[in-house]
């Protein structure tokens, strides 16, 4: 026996597949479609054994679905903008375009090693004007339909780096290069209209079965659909009113005090004539935008010394604050605050001295005080006169039928979801395709002027938007009149990029962003699998993108994925030594580390190191291994086998030298299986063997619905059982011809290893090619029975038992049974009658 040689093996079929185009989708194919998809990735630099386990799942199933008459579609390209590489040319000085393309052919080098069945003819990166300038071609008809706007929002602002920063950017309020305090700014900035679609978007989710339901409830409440209710306070004494927002109407007799946004207008005309009011604003503004960021900080306010009337009872009055924790872009920019039954507004009330009374209790509890915790749980109101003994639903709908007949308020269906704000003033994206004229005001670039190329010749030498600084790019003439304008140099969301990739790879043309028709034919993606990490905004831009285009009249089709799968991650345990008080420890990866069961020791000085928990594999705690070195010495296949075959595909995997070790062995047993079957001299006239046959059709049953429910996991357990089989079996001619169709079994988790053995065993063709094994019913049919047991024509009990079992065997069982023992009362049966694999009757 020889050893599987992974190297030559790999080399030698992954070439005969691109030769033969094995993998190319054909459009106009007349077989049913199958469109399997996985996340594209950032090109950063290297694959990580995270995208090799994704990848090889959607590589399982496409390889299946090919097997089984499909013509399938299995796409990869690069989600190539993005901040990273602006980073690089920032510490690096190498261009951001230069360090994408380099990193872009060192990953695909990568793929391509793994022997990935993907359709490398739509190869596509979005930072190439084929791509971005079909994407300009869809924002311009987005905008024609008036679902892109211009308006001003609030960003940050780093004042050293005179740059806007991304929510990620800001750490701690600072900016994350800089280190200056960041700023809130208001600029004018381009929004998608995602809410126009909030209801559709929400409905919609019923429909995905195929989805997981963690994720459509992640998306459900990020939508946030509530009810809630508007309504105006009167300043007293005076003719000033003002719209709040609530979603809990049902706590206002537990309300102690209104705020208002600190960019609220009333706020900013009291601010006039109030220096220290002006300083409190001014103060706001400072720190992050994001909620995460306005929600860290410390409730702040100031007592403006108006008061409103409490619209429930005249004769309460509310003093009103300015508060830093109100924002001016949501609901109406002002608040009633209840502390008993809000965090934010109890820390405020503890701060400011002001009540706090209970209008909420818990089943079983009364009016117990409130303490550090305000109670947002379910309950009865009390403390709120026509309203106690209600529930909170029904409070609500009390107070808003009240407001309404009186006039003062309405209920209103509020949503959680904002509109996308899609414009980032940095030069690694798709450049927003309008021209700013001083006549003509906002100006679409005429369709026959797209793309809006990025300028290569950019420097990165001084803070801000190289677009900005560039000598000329933005300096053209305006299309409507002529006159000298300027270019938009803001550049778009690179989500906007990932929205519609999927529509670009079922259909490609130079001069469209996709044929219709085609498209068409391929979507919805069938299956699409990726990190949970974008179970969120990626999914409903996706969603909402496809929505927008089908409003547009330009696709058919509403909901971009039909099947949603995302998997776990790989993790593995940590190695470390402390550096003492102050220090952050010092990692060291697998390769630097011995590891035996009893600890792990440095390779360097033979000294030990800390075993740290198994956690997600990240470069800052070194813990990576990296698919290069384990593809070069266990081979592609080892690699492929292994992340799919320890635990379960939505569960983390944890990486260890001894499962990727296993998957070698299985792959040598195979090969061995191959050889020897290729050296047998056919039999003729050999007994076939049944209980083989069984045992093969099962795993063929078996693993064919494993697949489809993508419990890869348990068709390798099952793949491990088949071979001990045929290991096991005498030779015959059922042995000989299993083989085949266990190479057919796994092609999809180990292609090369299949090929090579296809090859050794003469077999026609590839097995890539091959048609899926398709299990003999009449084999699967279970070959156990029950058997009823009669003493005296009654029966007694029952027991299975395999079908064939002889006479003497049955009888033996049957005695020994503890209820006929009984029911012959401890004596033997006169008579034994048996009817094979049917009946025991015993005659007392
Ligand atoms: C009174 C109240 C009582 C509230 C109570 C909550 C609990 P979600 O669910 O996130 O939509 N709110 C309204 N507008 C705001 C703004 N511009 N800035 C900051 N907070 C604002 O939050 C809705 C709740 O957030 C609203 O309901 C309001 O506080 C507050 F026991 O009204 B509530
Ligand atoms: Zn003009």
């Amino acid at each position: 026996a020889t050893r599987f040689d992974h190297k030559g093996a790999e080399t030698r079929w992954q070439q005969a597949w691109d030769t033969a185009g094995s993998f190319v989708a054909d459009d106009a194919s007349r077989r049913p479609k199958a469109y399997v998809l996985e996340m594209f990735p950032y090109p950063s630099g290297r694959i990580h054994t995270g995208h090799v386990r994704n990848y090889t799942m959607g590589d399982v199933i496409a390889r299946t679905r090919r097997a089984q008459g499909f013509e399938v579609l299995h796409p990869m390209g690069w989600d190539a903008f993005g901040m990273p590489a602006e980073n690089a040319a920032i510490e690096r000085g190498i261009h951001p375009g230069g360090w994408t393309r380099d990193n872009i052919a060192a990953m695909r080098a990568q793929l391509k090693r793994l022997g990935f069945a993907f359709d490398w003819s739509r190869e596509l990166a979005t930072c190439e004007p084929e791509y971005y300038g079909q994407e300009q071609a869809l924002f311009l008809d987005l905008l024609a339909a008036g679902l892109v706007y211009r308006k001003e929002s609030a960003v940050n602002w780093d004042p050293v780096d005179m740059t806007v920063l991304a929510n990620e950017q800001v750490i701690d309020g600072r900016g994350w290069r800089s280190g200056a305090v960041v700023e809130r700014r208001r600029l004018s900035q381009w929004f998608l209209r995602i809410t126009d679609f909030a209801d559709d978007l929400l409905t919609g989710l019923d429909a995905l079965e195929n989805w997981p339901e963690k994720v459509r409830l992640m998306q459900e409440n990020w939508i946030g659909k509530s009810q809630g209710m508007r309504f105006t306070f009167a300043v007293a004494h005076s003719e000033t009113r003002f719209d709040v927002f609530t979603t809990r109407p049902d706590t206002l007799f537990g309300a102690s005090f209104a705020a208002l946004a600190p960019d609220h207008p009333i706020s900013q005309s009291l601010a006039e004539n109030n220096p220290a009011l002006a300083a409190f604003i001014a103060e706001c503004r400072a720190g992050g935008t994001s909620t995460a960021d306005i929600e860290g900080q410390e409730k702040k306010g100031f007592d403006t010394g108006l008061s409103v009337i409490h619209p429930l009872d005249p004769t309460i009055r509310l003093p009103v604050f300015v508060a830093n924790f109100v924002l001016m872009d949501y609901g109406t920019g002002a608040i009633f605050g209840c502390p008993a039954h809000d965090q934010r507004d109890l820390d405020f009330a503890r701060k400011y001295a002001l009540p706090v009374m209970r209008v909420v209790a818990p089943e079983g509890e009364a009016d117990t005080p409130i303490q550090a915790e305000a109670y947002t749980g379910p309950g009865t109101l009390i403390n709120s006169r026509f309203l106690d003994g209600m529930t909170i639903d029904a409070g609500k709908s009390a107070v808003i039928a009240r407001a309404e007949a009186e006039g003062w308020g309405q209920g209103t269906i509020v949503w959680r979801l904002r509109d996308w704000g899609v414009s980032r003033q940095r030069y690694w994206g798709t450049p927003i395709p309008i021209i700013h004229c001083d006549g003509c005001g906002v100006v679409p670039v005429p369709h026959d002027q797209l793309p809006v190329v990025l300028p290569e010749d950019v420097t990165f030498d001084v803070p801000g938007n190289p677009l900005d600084h560039h000598p000329t790019w933005k300096h053209v003439d305006c299309p409507v009149c002529g006159k000298p304008a300027r270019r938009e140099t803001d550049t778009l969301d690179t989500f906007v990029n990932s929205s519609w990739y999927f529509i670009r790879f079922a259909s490609a043309p130079t001069d469209q962003p996709f044929d219709r028709a085609i498209a068409e034919k391929w979507l919805p993606v069938g299956q699409y699998i990726g990190g949970v990490e974008h179970a969120i905004l990626h999914l409903l831009y996706a969603r909402f993108w496809t929505r927008a285009l089908n409003r547009i009249g330009r696709l058919g089709v509403t909901e971009p994925f039909a099947g949603l799968f995302t998997q776990g991650m790989v993790t593995h345990e940590t190695y470390s030594r402390d550096q003492g008080e102050g220090h952050a420890p010092l990692y060291f990866t697998p390769e630097e580390v011995d590891r035996t069961s009893a600890g792990a020791t440095l390779k360097a000085d033979g000294a030990p190191v800390e075993v740290g928990r198994i956690i997600k594999m990240s470069k800052s705690k070194k813990n990576v291994v990296d698919p290069d070195t384990i593809i070069e010495t266990y081979g592609a296949d080892a690699v492929r086998w292994f992340v799919i075959s320890d635990s379960p595909p939505e569960r983390d995997l944890a990486w260890s030298e001894a499962g990727i070790d296993g998957a070698w062995r299985f792959v040598q047993r195979v090969w061995r299986l191959a050889e020897d079957c290729a050296s047998t001299e056919p039999l003729v006239g050999g007994e076939p063997d049944l209980k083989l046959a069984r045992i093969l059709h099962r795993a063929i049953a078996a693993i064919t619905v494993d697949i489809d429910r993508l419990q890869f996991n348990k068709a390798i357990a099952r793949l491990y059982e088949l071979v001990t089989a045929i290991e096991r079996a005498p030779v015959s001619p059922t042995r000989l011809e299993a083989i085949p169709v266990l190479l057919r079994l796994i092609s999809p988790m180990t292609p090369h290893l299949a090929e090579e053995s296809w090859a050794l065993l003469g077999q026609p063709g590839m097995v890539c090619d091959a048609a899926w094994p398709v299990a003999d019913p009449a084999l699967l049919i279970d070959d156990t029975v029950t058997i009823a047991i009669q003493v005296n024509g009654k029966l007694k009990d029952s027991f299975e038992t395999a079908k064939g079992a002889d006479r003497g065997a049955l009888e033996i069982e049957v005695l020994g049974r503890e209820k006929v023992v009984r029911a012959l009362e401890g004596r033997a049966p006169r008579k034994v009658i048996i009817v094979p694999d049917r009946l025991v009757n015993l005659v007392a």
